[in-house]
């Protein structure tokens, strides 16, 4: 087949391409594919699947892109790519799989997205709504064993709802979302390699709220409401006592319960995760279900029984009585301050991190503060290790290591019982790995080693 003026040009053969070649095909479409790699992940995947569809390769070319009569990008092609504003300025529709997903999907959506939490709150929900005992799809940015990309789930038997997780890239190409409810969960600087400035990240993300019926808020984030919010019923959530339509946090002598108006749902000590970021996922959680219509009943339990996904905070081993975490997932610094004062807070003594990988422009200095006050050592690890180290403050403490493994050693050399080791990058992976569970499983091998 060659690319001509009918097809569907999709762009990168990863996840979320295979998924828009799959529901093209079910849907008799005729479509092509690009991807600037010469070695896509999918390639094998994809020439077995679709033996006869055109595939280019190594190096975008502008004449493609300009023959297709629509576009659909990757969510990890900037629509900034040149021969997609080509595209763009010569009137070619271009959108992505979230966008074709919300265009046919006809039960309801629950939307999730921020800078932090969204893969904790997504699968919170799940096991709220298996507690309900709704069927639901679960999907959209989320990787997880229990998750597909979106277009995928619309190839499934339909659902009583949907539940996605969004990042502000597969935003950036929906038009208009029509969500049951969302939640834009907290703000903070990530993806800075993308976006020019932190208005141009908010903006996208802002866009989880176009036609979107209900909304879960953020008391203490401003930019976690839409524009139109008085318009709009929603459940707020915060760590203050809630008032009407409000979750929170009550006080009763000794134990703090997350609430609902009134109401106590769960009580703090109860729960099996932990962290002021992990209450405030509970919370957001809660506000979801809720505005899907699940009984409190329902939420309790689910919420007794969830002790967290792996690579987030996630307890490793417990050697000489010092405590080892890994928090791989923890790829922007709004991610490691949270698992950080979440630790320093849950254990006695100091943490030892580990932190360092690829910044993606960050600006470090707000981890600066959390270190000085939980962190007795930090052990650098990765490409941009020496800008991490710069912006920390002389007198922090601050070890060069040259692996893993070596900063796994250093660490328990600096540690005394009562102490924790906690792998909180700050940082993508890929200069050292494929992805955030390959450095997360390095990092649990090289704290076995040392058992
Ligand atoms: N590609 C190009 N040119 C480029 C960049 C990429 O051709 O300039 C090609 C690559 O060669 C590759 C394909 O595009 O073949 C990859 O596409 P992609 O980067 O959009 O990744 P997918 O495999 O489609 O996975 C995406 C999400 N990845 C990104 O947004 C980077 C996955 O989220 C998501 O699970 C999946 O769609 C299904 O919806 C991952 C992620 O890291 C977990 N997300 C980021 C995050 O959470 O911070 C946003
Ligand atoms: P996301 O899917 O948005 O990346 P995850 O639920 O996978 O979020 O959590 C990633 C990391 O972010 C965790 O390992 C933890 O360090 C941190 N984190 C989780 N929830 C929050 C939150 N509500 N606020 C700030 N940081 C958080």
């Amino acid at each position: 087949m060659s690319a001509d003026a009918a097809k569907t040009l999709i762009i990168g053969l990863g996840t979320t391409g295979l998924s828009c070649a799959r529901y093209l095909a079910a849907r008799n479409e005729a479509f092509f594919v690009a991807d600037s790699r010469l070695e896509p992940p999918n390639l094998d995947d994809f020439q077995s699947q679709f033996p006869h569809v055109d595939i280019q390769l190594g190096g975008f070319q502008e004449s493609a892109f300009l023959s297709a009569s629509r576009i659909i990008v990757s969510p990890g092609v900037s629509l900034k790519t040149p021969e997609l504003i080509k595209a763009r300025a010569a009137g070619i529709p271009i959108s992505g799989d979230i966008d074709l997903f919300s265009r046919e999907v006809t039960s309801p959506v629950v939307a999730v997205t921020g800078s932090n939490g969204k893969s904790t709150v997504v699968e919170m929900l799940a096991a709220i709504l298996d507690a309900a005992g709704k069927k639901y799809g679960l999907g959209g940015n989320l990787d997880s064993a229990s998750a597909k990309p979106a277009l995928d789930l619309l190839l499934e038997q339909p659902k009583d709802l949907y539940v996605l997780e969004l990042s502000s890239f597969q935003l950036e190409t929906t038009e208009a979302l029509n969500a049951e409810v969302a939640v834009l969960l907290n703000v903070s600087m990530d993806h800075m390699d993308r976006y020019d400035d932190m208005d141009e990240y908010l903006v996208a993300k802002q866009r989880i709220f176009r036609g979107c019926k209900k909304v879960v808020i953020n008391r203490s984030e401003p930019s976690s409401a839409p524009q139109n919010l008085d318009a709009l019923p929603s459940i707020d959530f915060g760590f203050d006592r809630p008032s009407v339509n409000g979750l929170g946090l009550l006080q009763e002598g000794e134990d703090q319960y997350l609430a609902f108006q009134f109401e106590k749902i769960v009580s703090v000590s109860e729960l099996k995760i932990f962290g002021q970021h992990n209450i405030a996922n509970c919370l957001a959680a809660i506000g979801l279900a809720l505005s899907v219509g699940i009984e409190i009943k329902a939420i309790r339990k689910a919420l007794l029984g969830f002790s967290g996904l792996p690579h987030r905070c996630e307890w490793v081993a417990n050697i000489a009585g010092v405590e080892f975490f890994n928090d791989s997932k923890g790829t922007n610094v709004g991610a490691t301050v949270a698992a950080v004062e979440g630790l320093g807070k849950h254990i006695g003594g100091h943490i030892i991190l580990i932190a360092g990988g690829v910044s993606k422009g960050a600006d470090f200095s707000d981890l600066v503060p959390v270190v000085n006050r939980w962190s007795k050592k930090v052990i650098l690890i990765g490409k941009d290790a020496k800008e991490l180290a710069l912006a920390l403050n002389p007198e922090t403490q601050a070890v060069f290591a040259k692996d893993m493994h070596d900063a796994v050693t250093v660490a328990l050399s600096h540690a005394a019982p009562g102490d924790a080791v906690l792998l909180s990058p700050a940082c993508a992976s890929f200069d050292m790995y494929a992805n955030y569970r390959e450095r997360g499983l390095s990092f649990i091998q090289s704290v076995e080693l040392l058992q």
